[in-house]
């Protein structure tokens, strides 16, 4: 299976690495914007060269406690490393948004996927998603960044994210998005307690049945941090581990920090699933 992103070629039949571009202002030391951007650029290359299929670039951090930011603050974050990324890099752009106006000036700018966590629910979200004719990821959230992780409460986890997921894929399909241009994702560490988010990849191929292209992201979440006690600097190895669960699981997509490991890891995933 092929994925169109406005004229970049995805095969899904492999499984392929995400890599995590942030350019939210904790993740650089100085607010400059040009410093900025050769700084991302940068890391955009390494992670290119590392085999990364796709760079997601965000502006809005949505971890756990982050607070709302700006159009303006989002879009001056966003393009300008977009537009420097298309420019030099043959890769396909994802775009980590949930504001319409981001989402429009993005693939304008040269994103061809586009990534929201909350799965095109803000007003307007979905008309310019189906508007822009690239693939998008549709992301499973309880509550909102800032206080999804005070009391996430679920009768059946795995059966709730499957259905909503499902239900928001319907709205994308009515709204014109064809079914192969989506992409479900559970939401790791999204209003979750660690059981949640263990039992969502236990039961992934559960998600995976449906018949959409699947895409997770694990990488550094603290639920690594609570299993094993550590740092987050210190797990790479727990992320690569629970990456190539996902793909065994039925990912198609895994998004991460550490490119090269993970692009390793999941080749080889591939190969023990592909010999008969
Ligand atoms: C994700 C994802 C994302 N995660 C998609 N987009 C983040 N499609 C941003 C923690 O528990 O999984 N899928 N965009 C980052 N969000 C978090 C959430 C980071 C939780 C860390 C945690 O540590």
């Amino acid at each position: 299976m092929q994925l169109d992103c406005a004229g970049k070629f995805l095969d899904l039949s492999q499984p392929l690495v995400m890599g995590i571009l942030n350019v939210t202002p904790d993740s650089f030391s100085d607010g400059g914007r040009f410093l900025g951007c050769d700084t991302a650029l940068q890391h955009a290359r390494a992670m290119v060269e590392e085999g990364a299929a796709m760079i997601d670039i965000g502006g809005e951090s949505t971890r756990p406690g982050a607070a709302p930011v700006s159009v303006q603050q989002e879009l001056d974050r966003v393009i300008p490393v977009i537009e420097a990324v298309r420019a030099e890099l043959p890769v396909v752009i994802s775009v980590d948004t949930s504001k319409p106006e981001v989402i429009r000036a993005a693939v304008a700018a040269g994103a061809g996927f586009i990534n929201d966590v909350r799965a095109l629910r803000a007003p307007g979200a979905l008309d310019v998603a189906s508007a822009a004719g690239v693939p998008v990821c549709l992301m499973h959230m309880q509550g909102e960044p800032r206080g999804m992780q005070q009391q996430p409460h679920y009768a059946d986890v795995v059966v709730e994210v499957r259905d909503f997921l499902l239900t928001r894929a319907a709205a994308c399909q009515a709204a014109g998005i064809p079914h192969q241009r989506i992409v479900l994702d559970p939401g790791f560490g999204f209003g979750k307690t660690v059981a949640h988010n263990l039992l969502l990849l236990k039961h992934l191929p559960i998600l995976a049945e449906a018949g959409y292209a699947v895409l997770a992201g694990l990488s550094r979440k603290s639920l690594i941090g609570s299993v094993l006690d550590l740092p987050v600097d210190q797990r790479l190895a727990p992320s690569v581990a629970l990456a190539v669960l996902a793909v065994w699981q039925g990912a198609c997509i895994v998004r991460v920090h550490d490119v090269a490991a993970t692009v390793q890891a999941v080749r080889m995933c591939a190969a023990v699933r592909a010999v008969e």
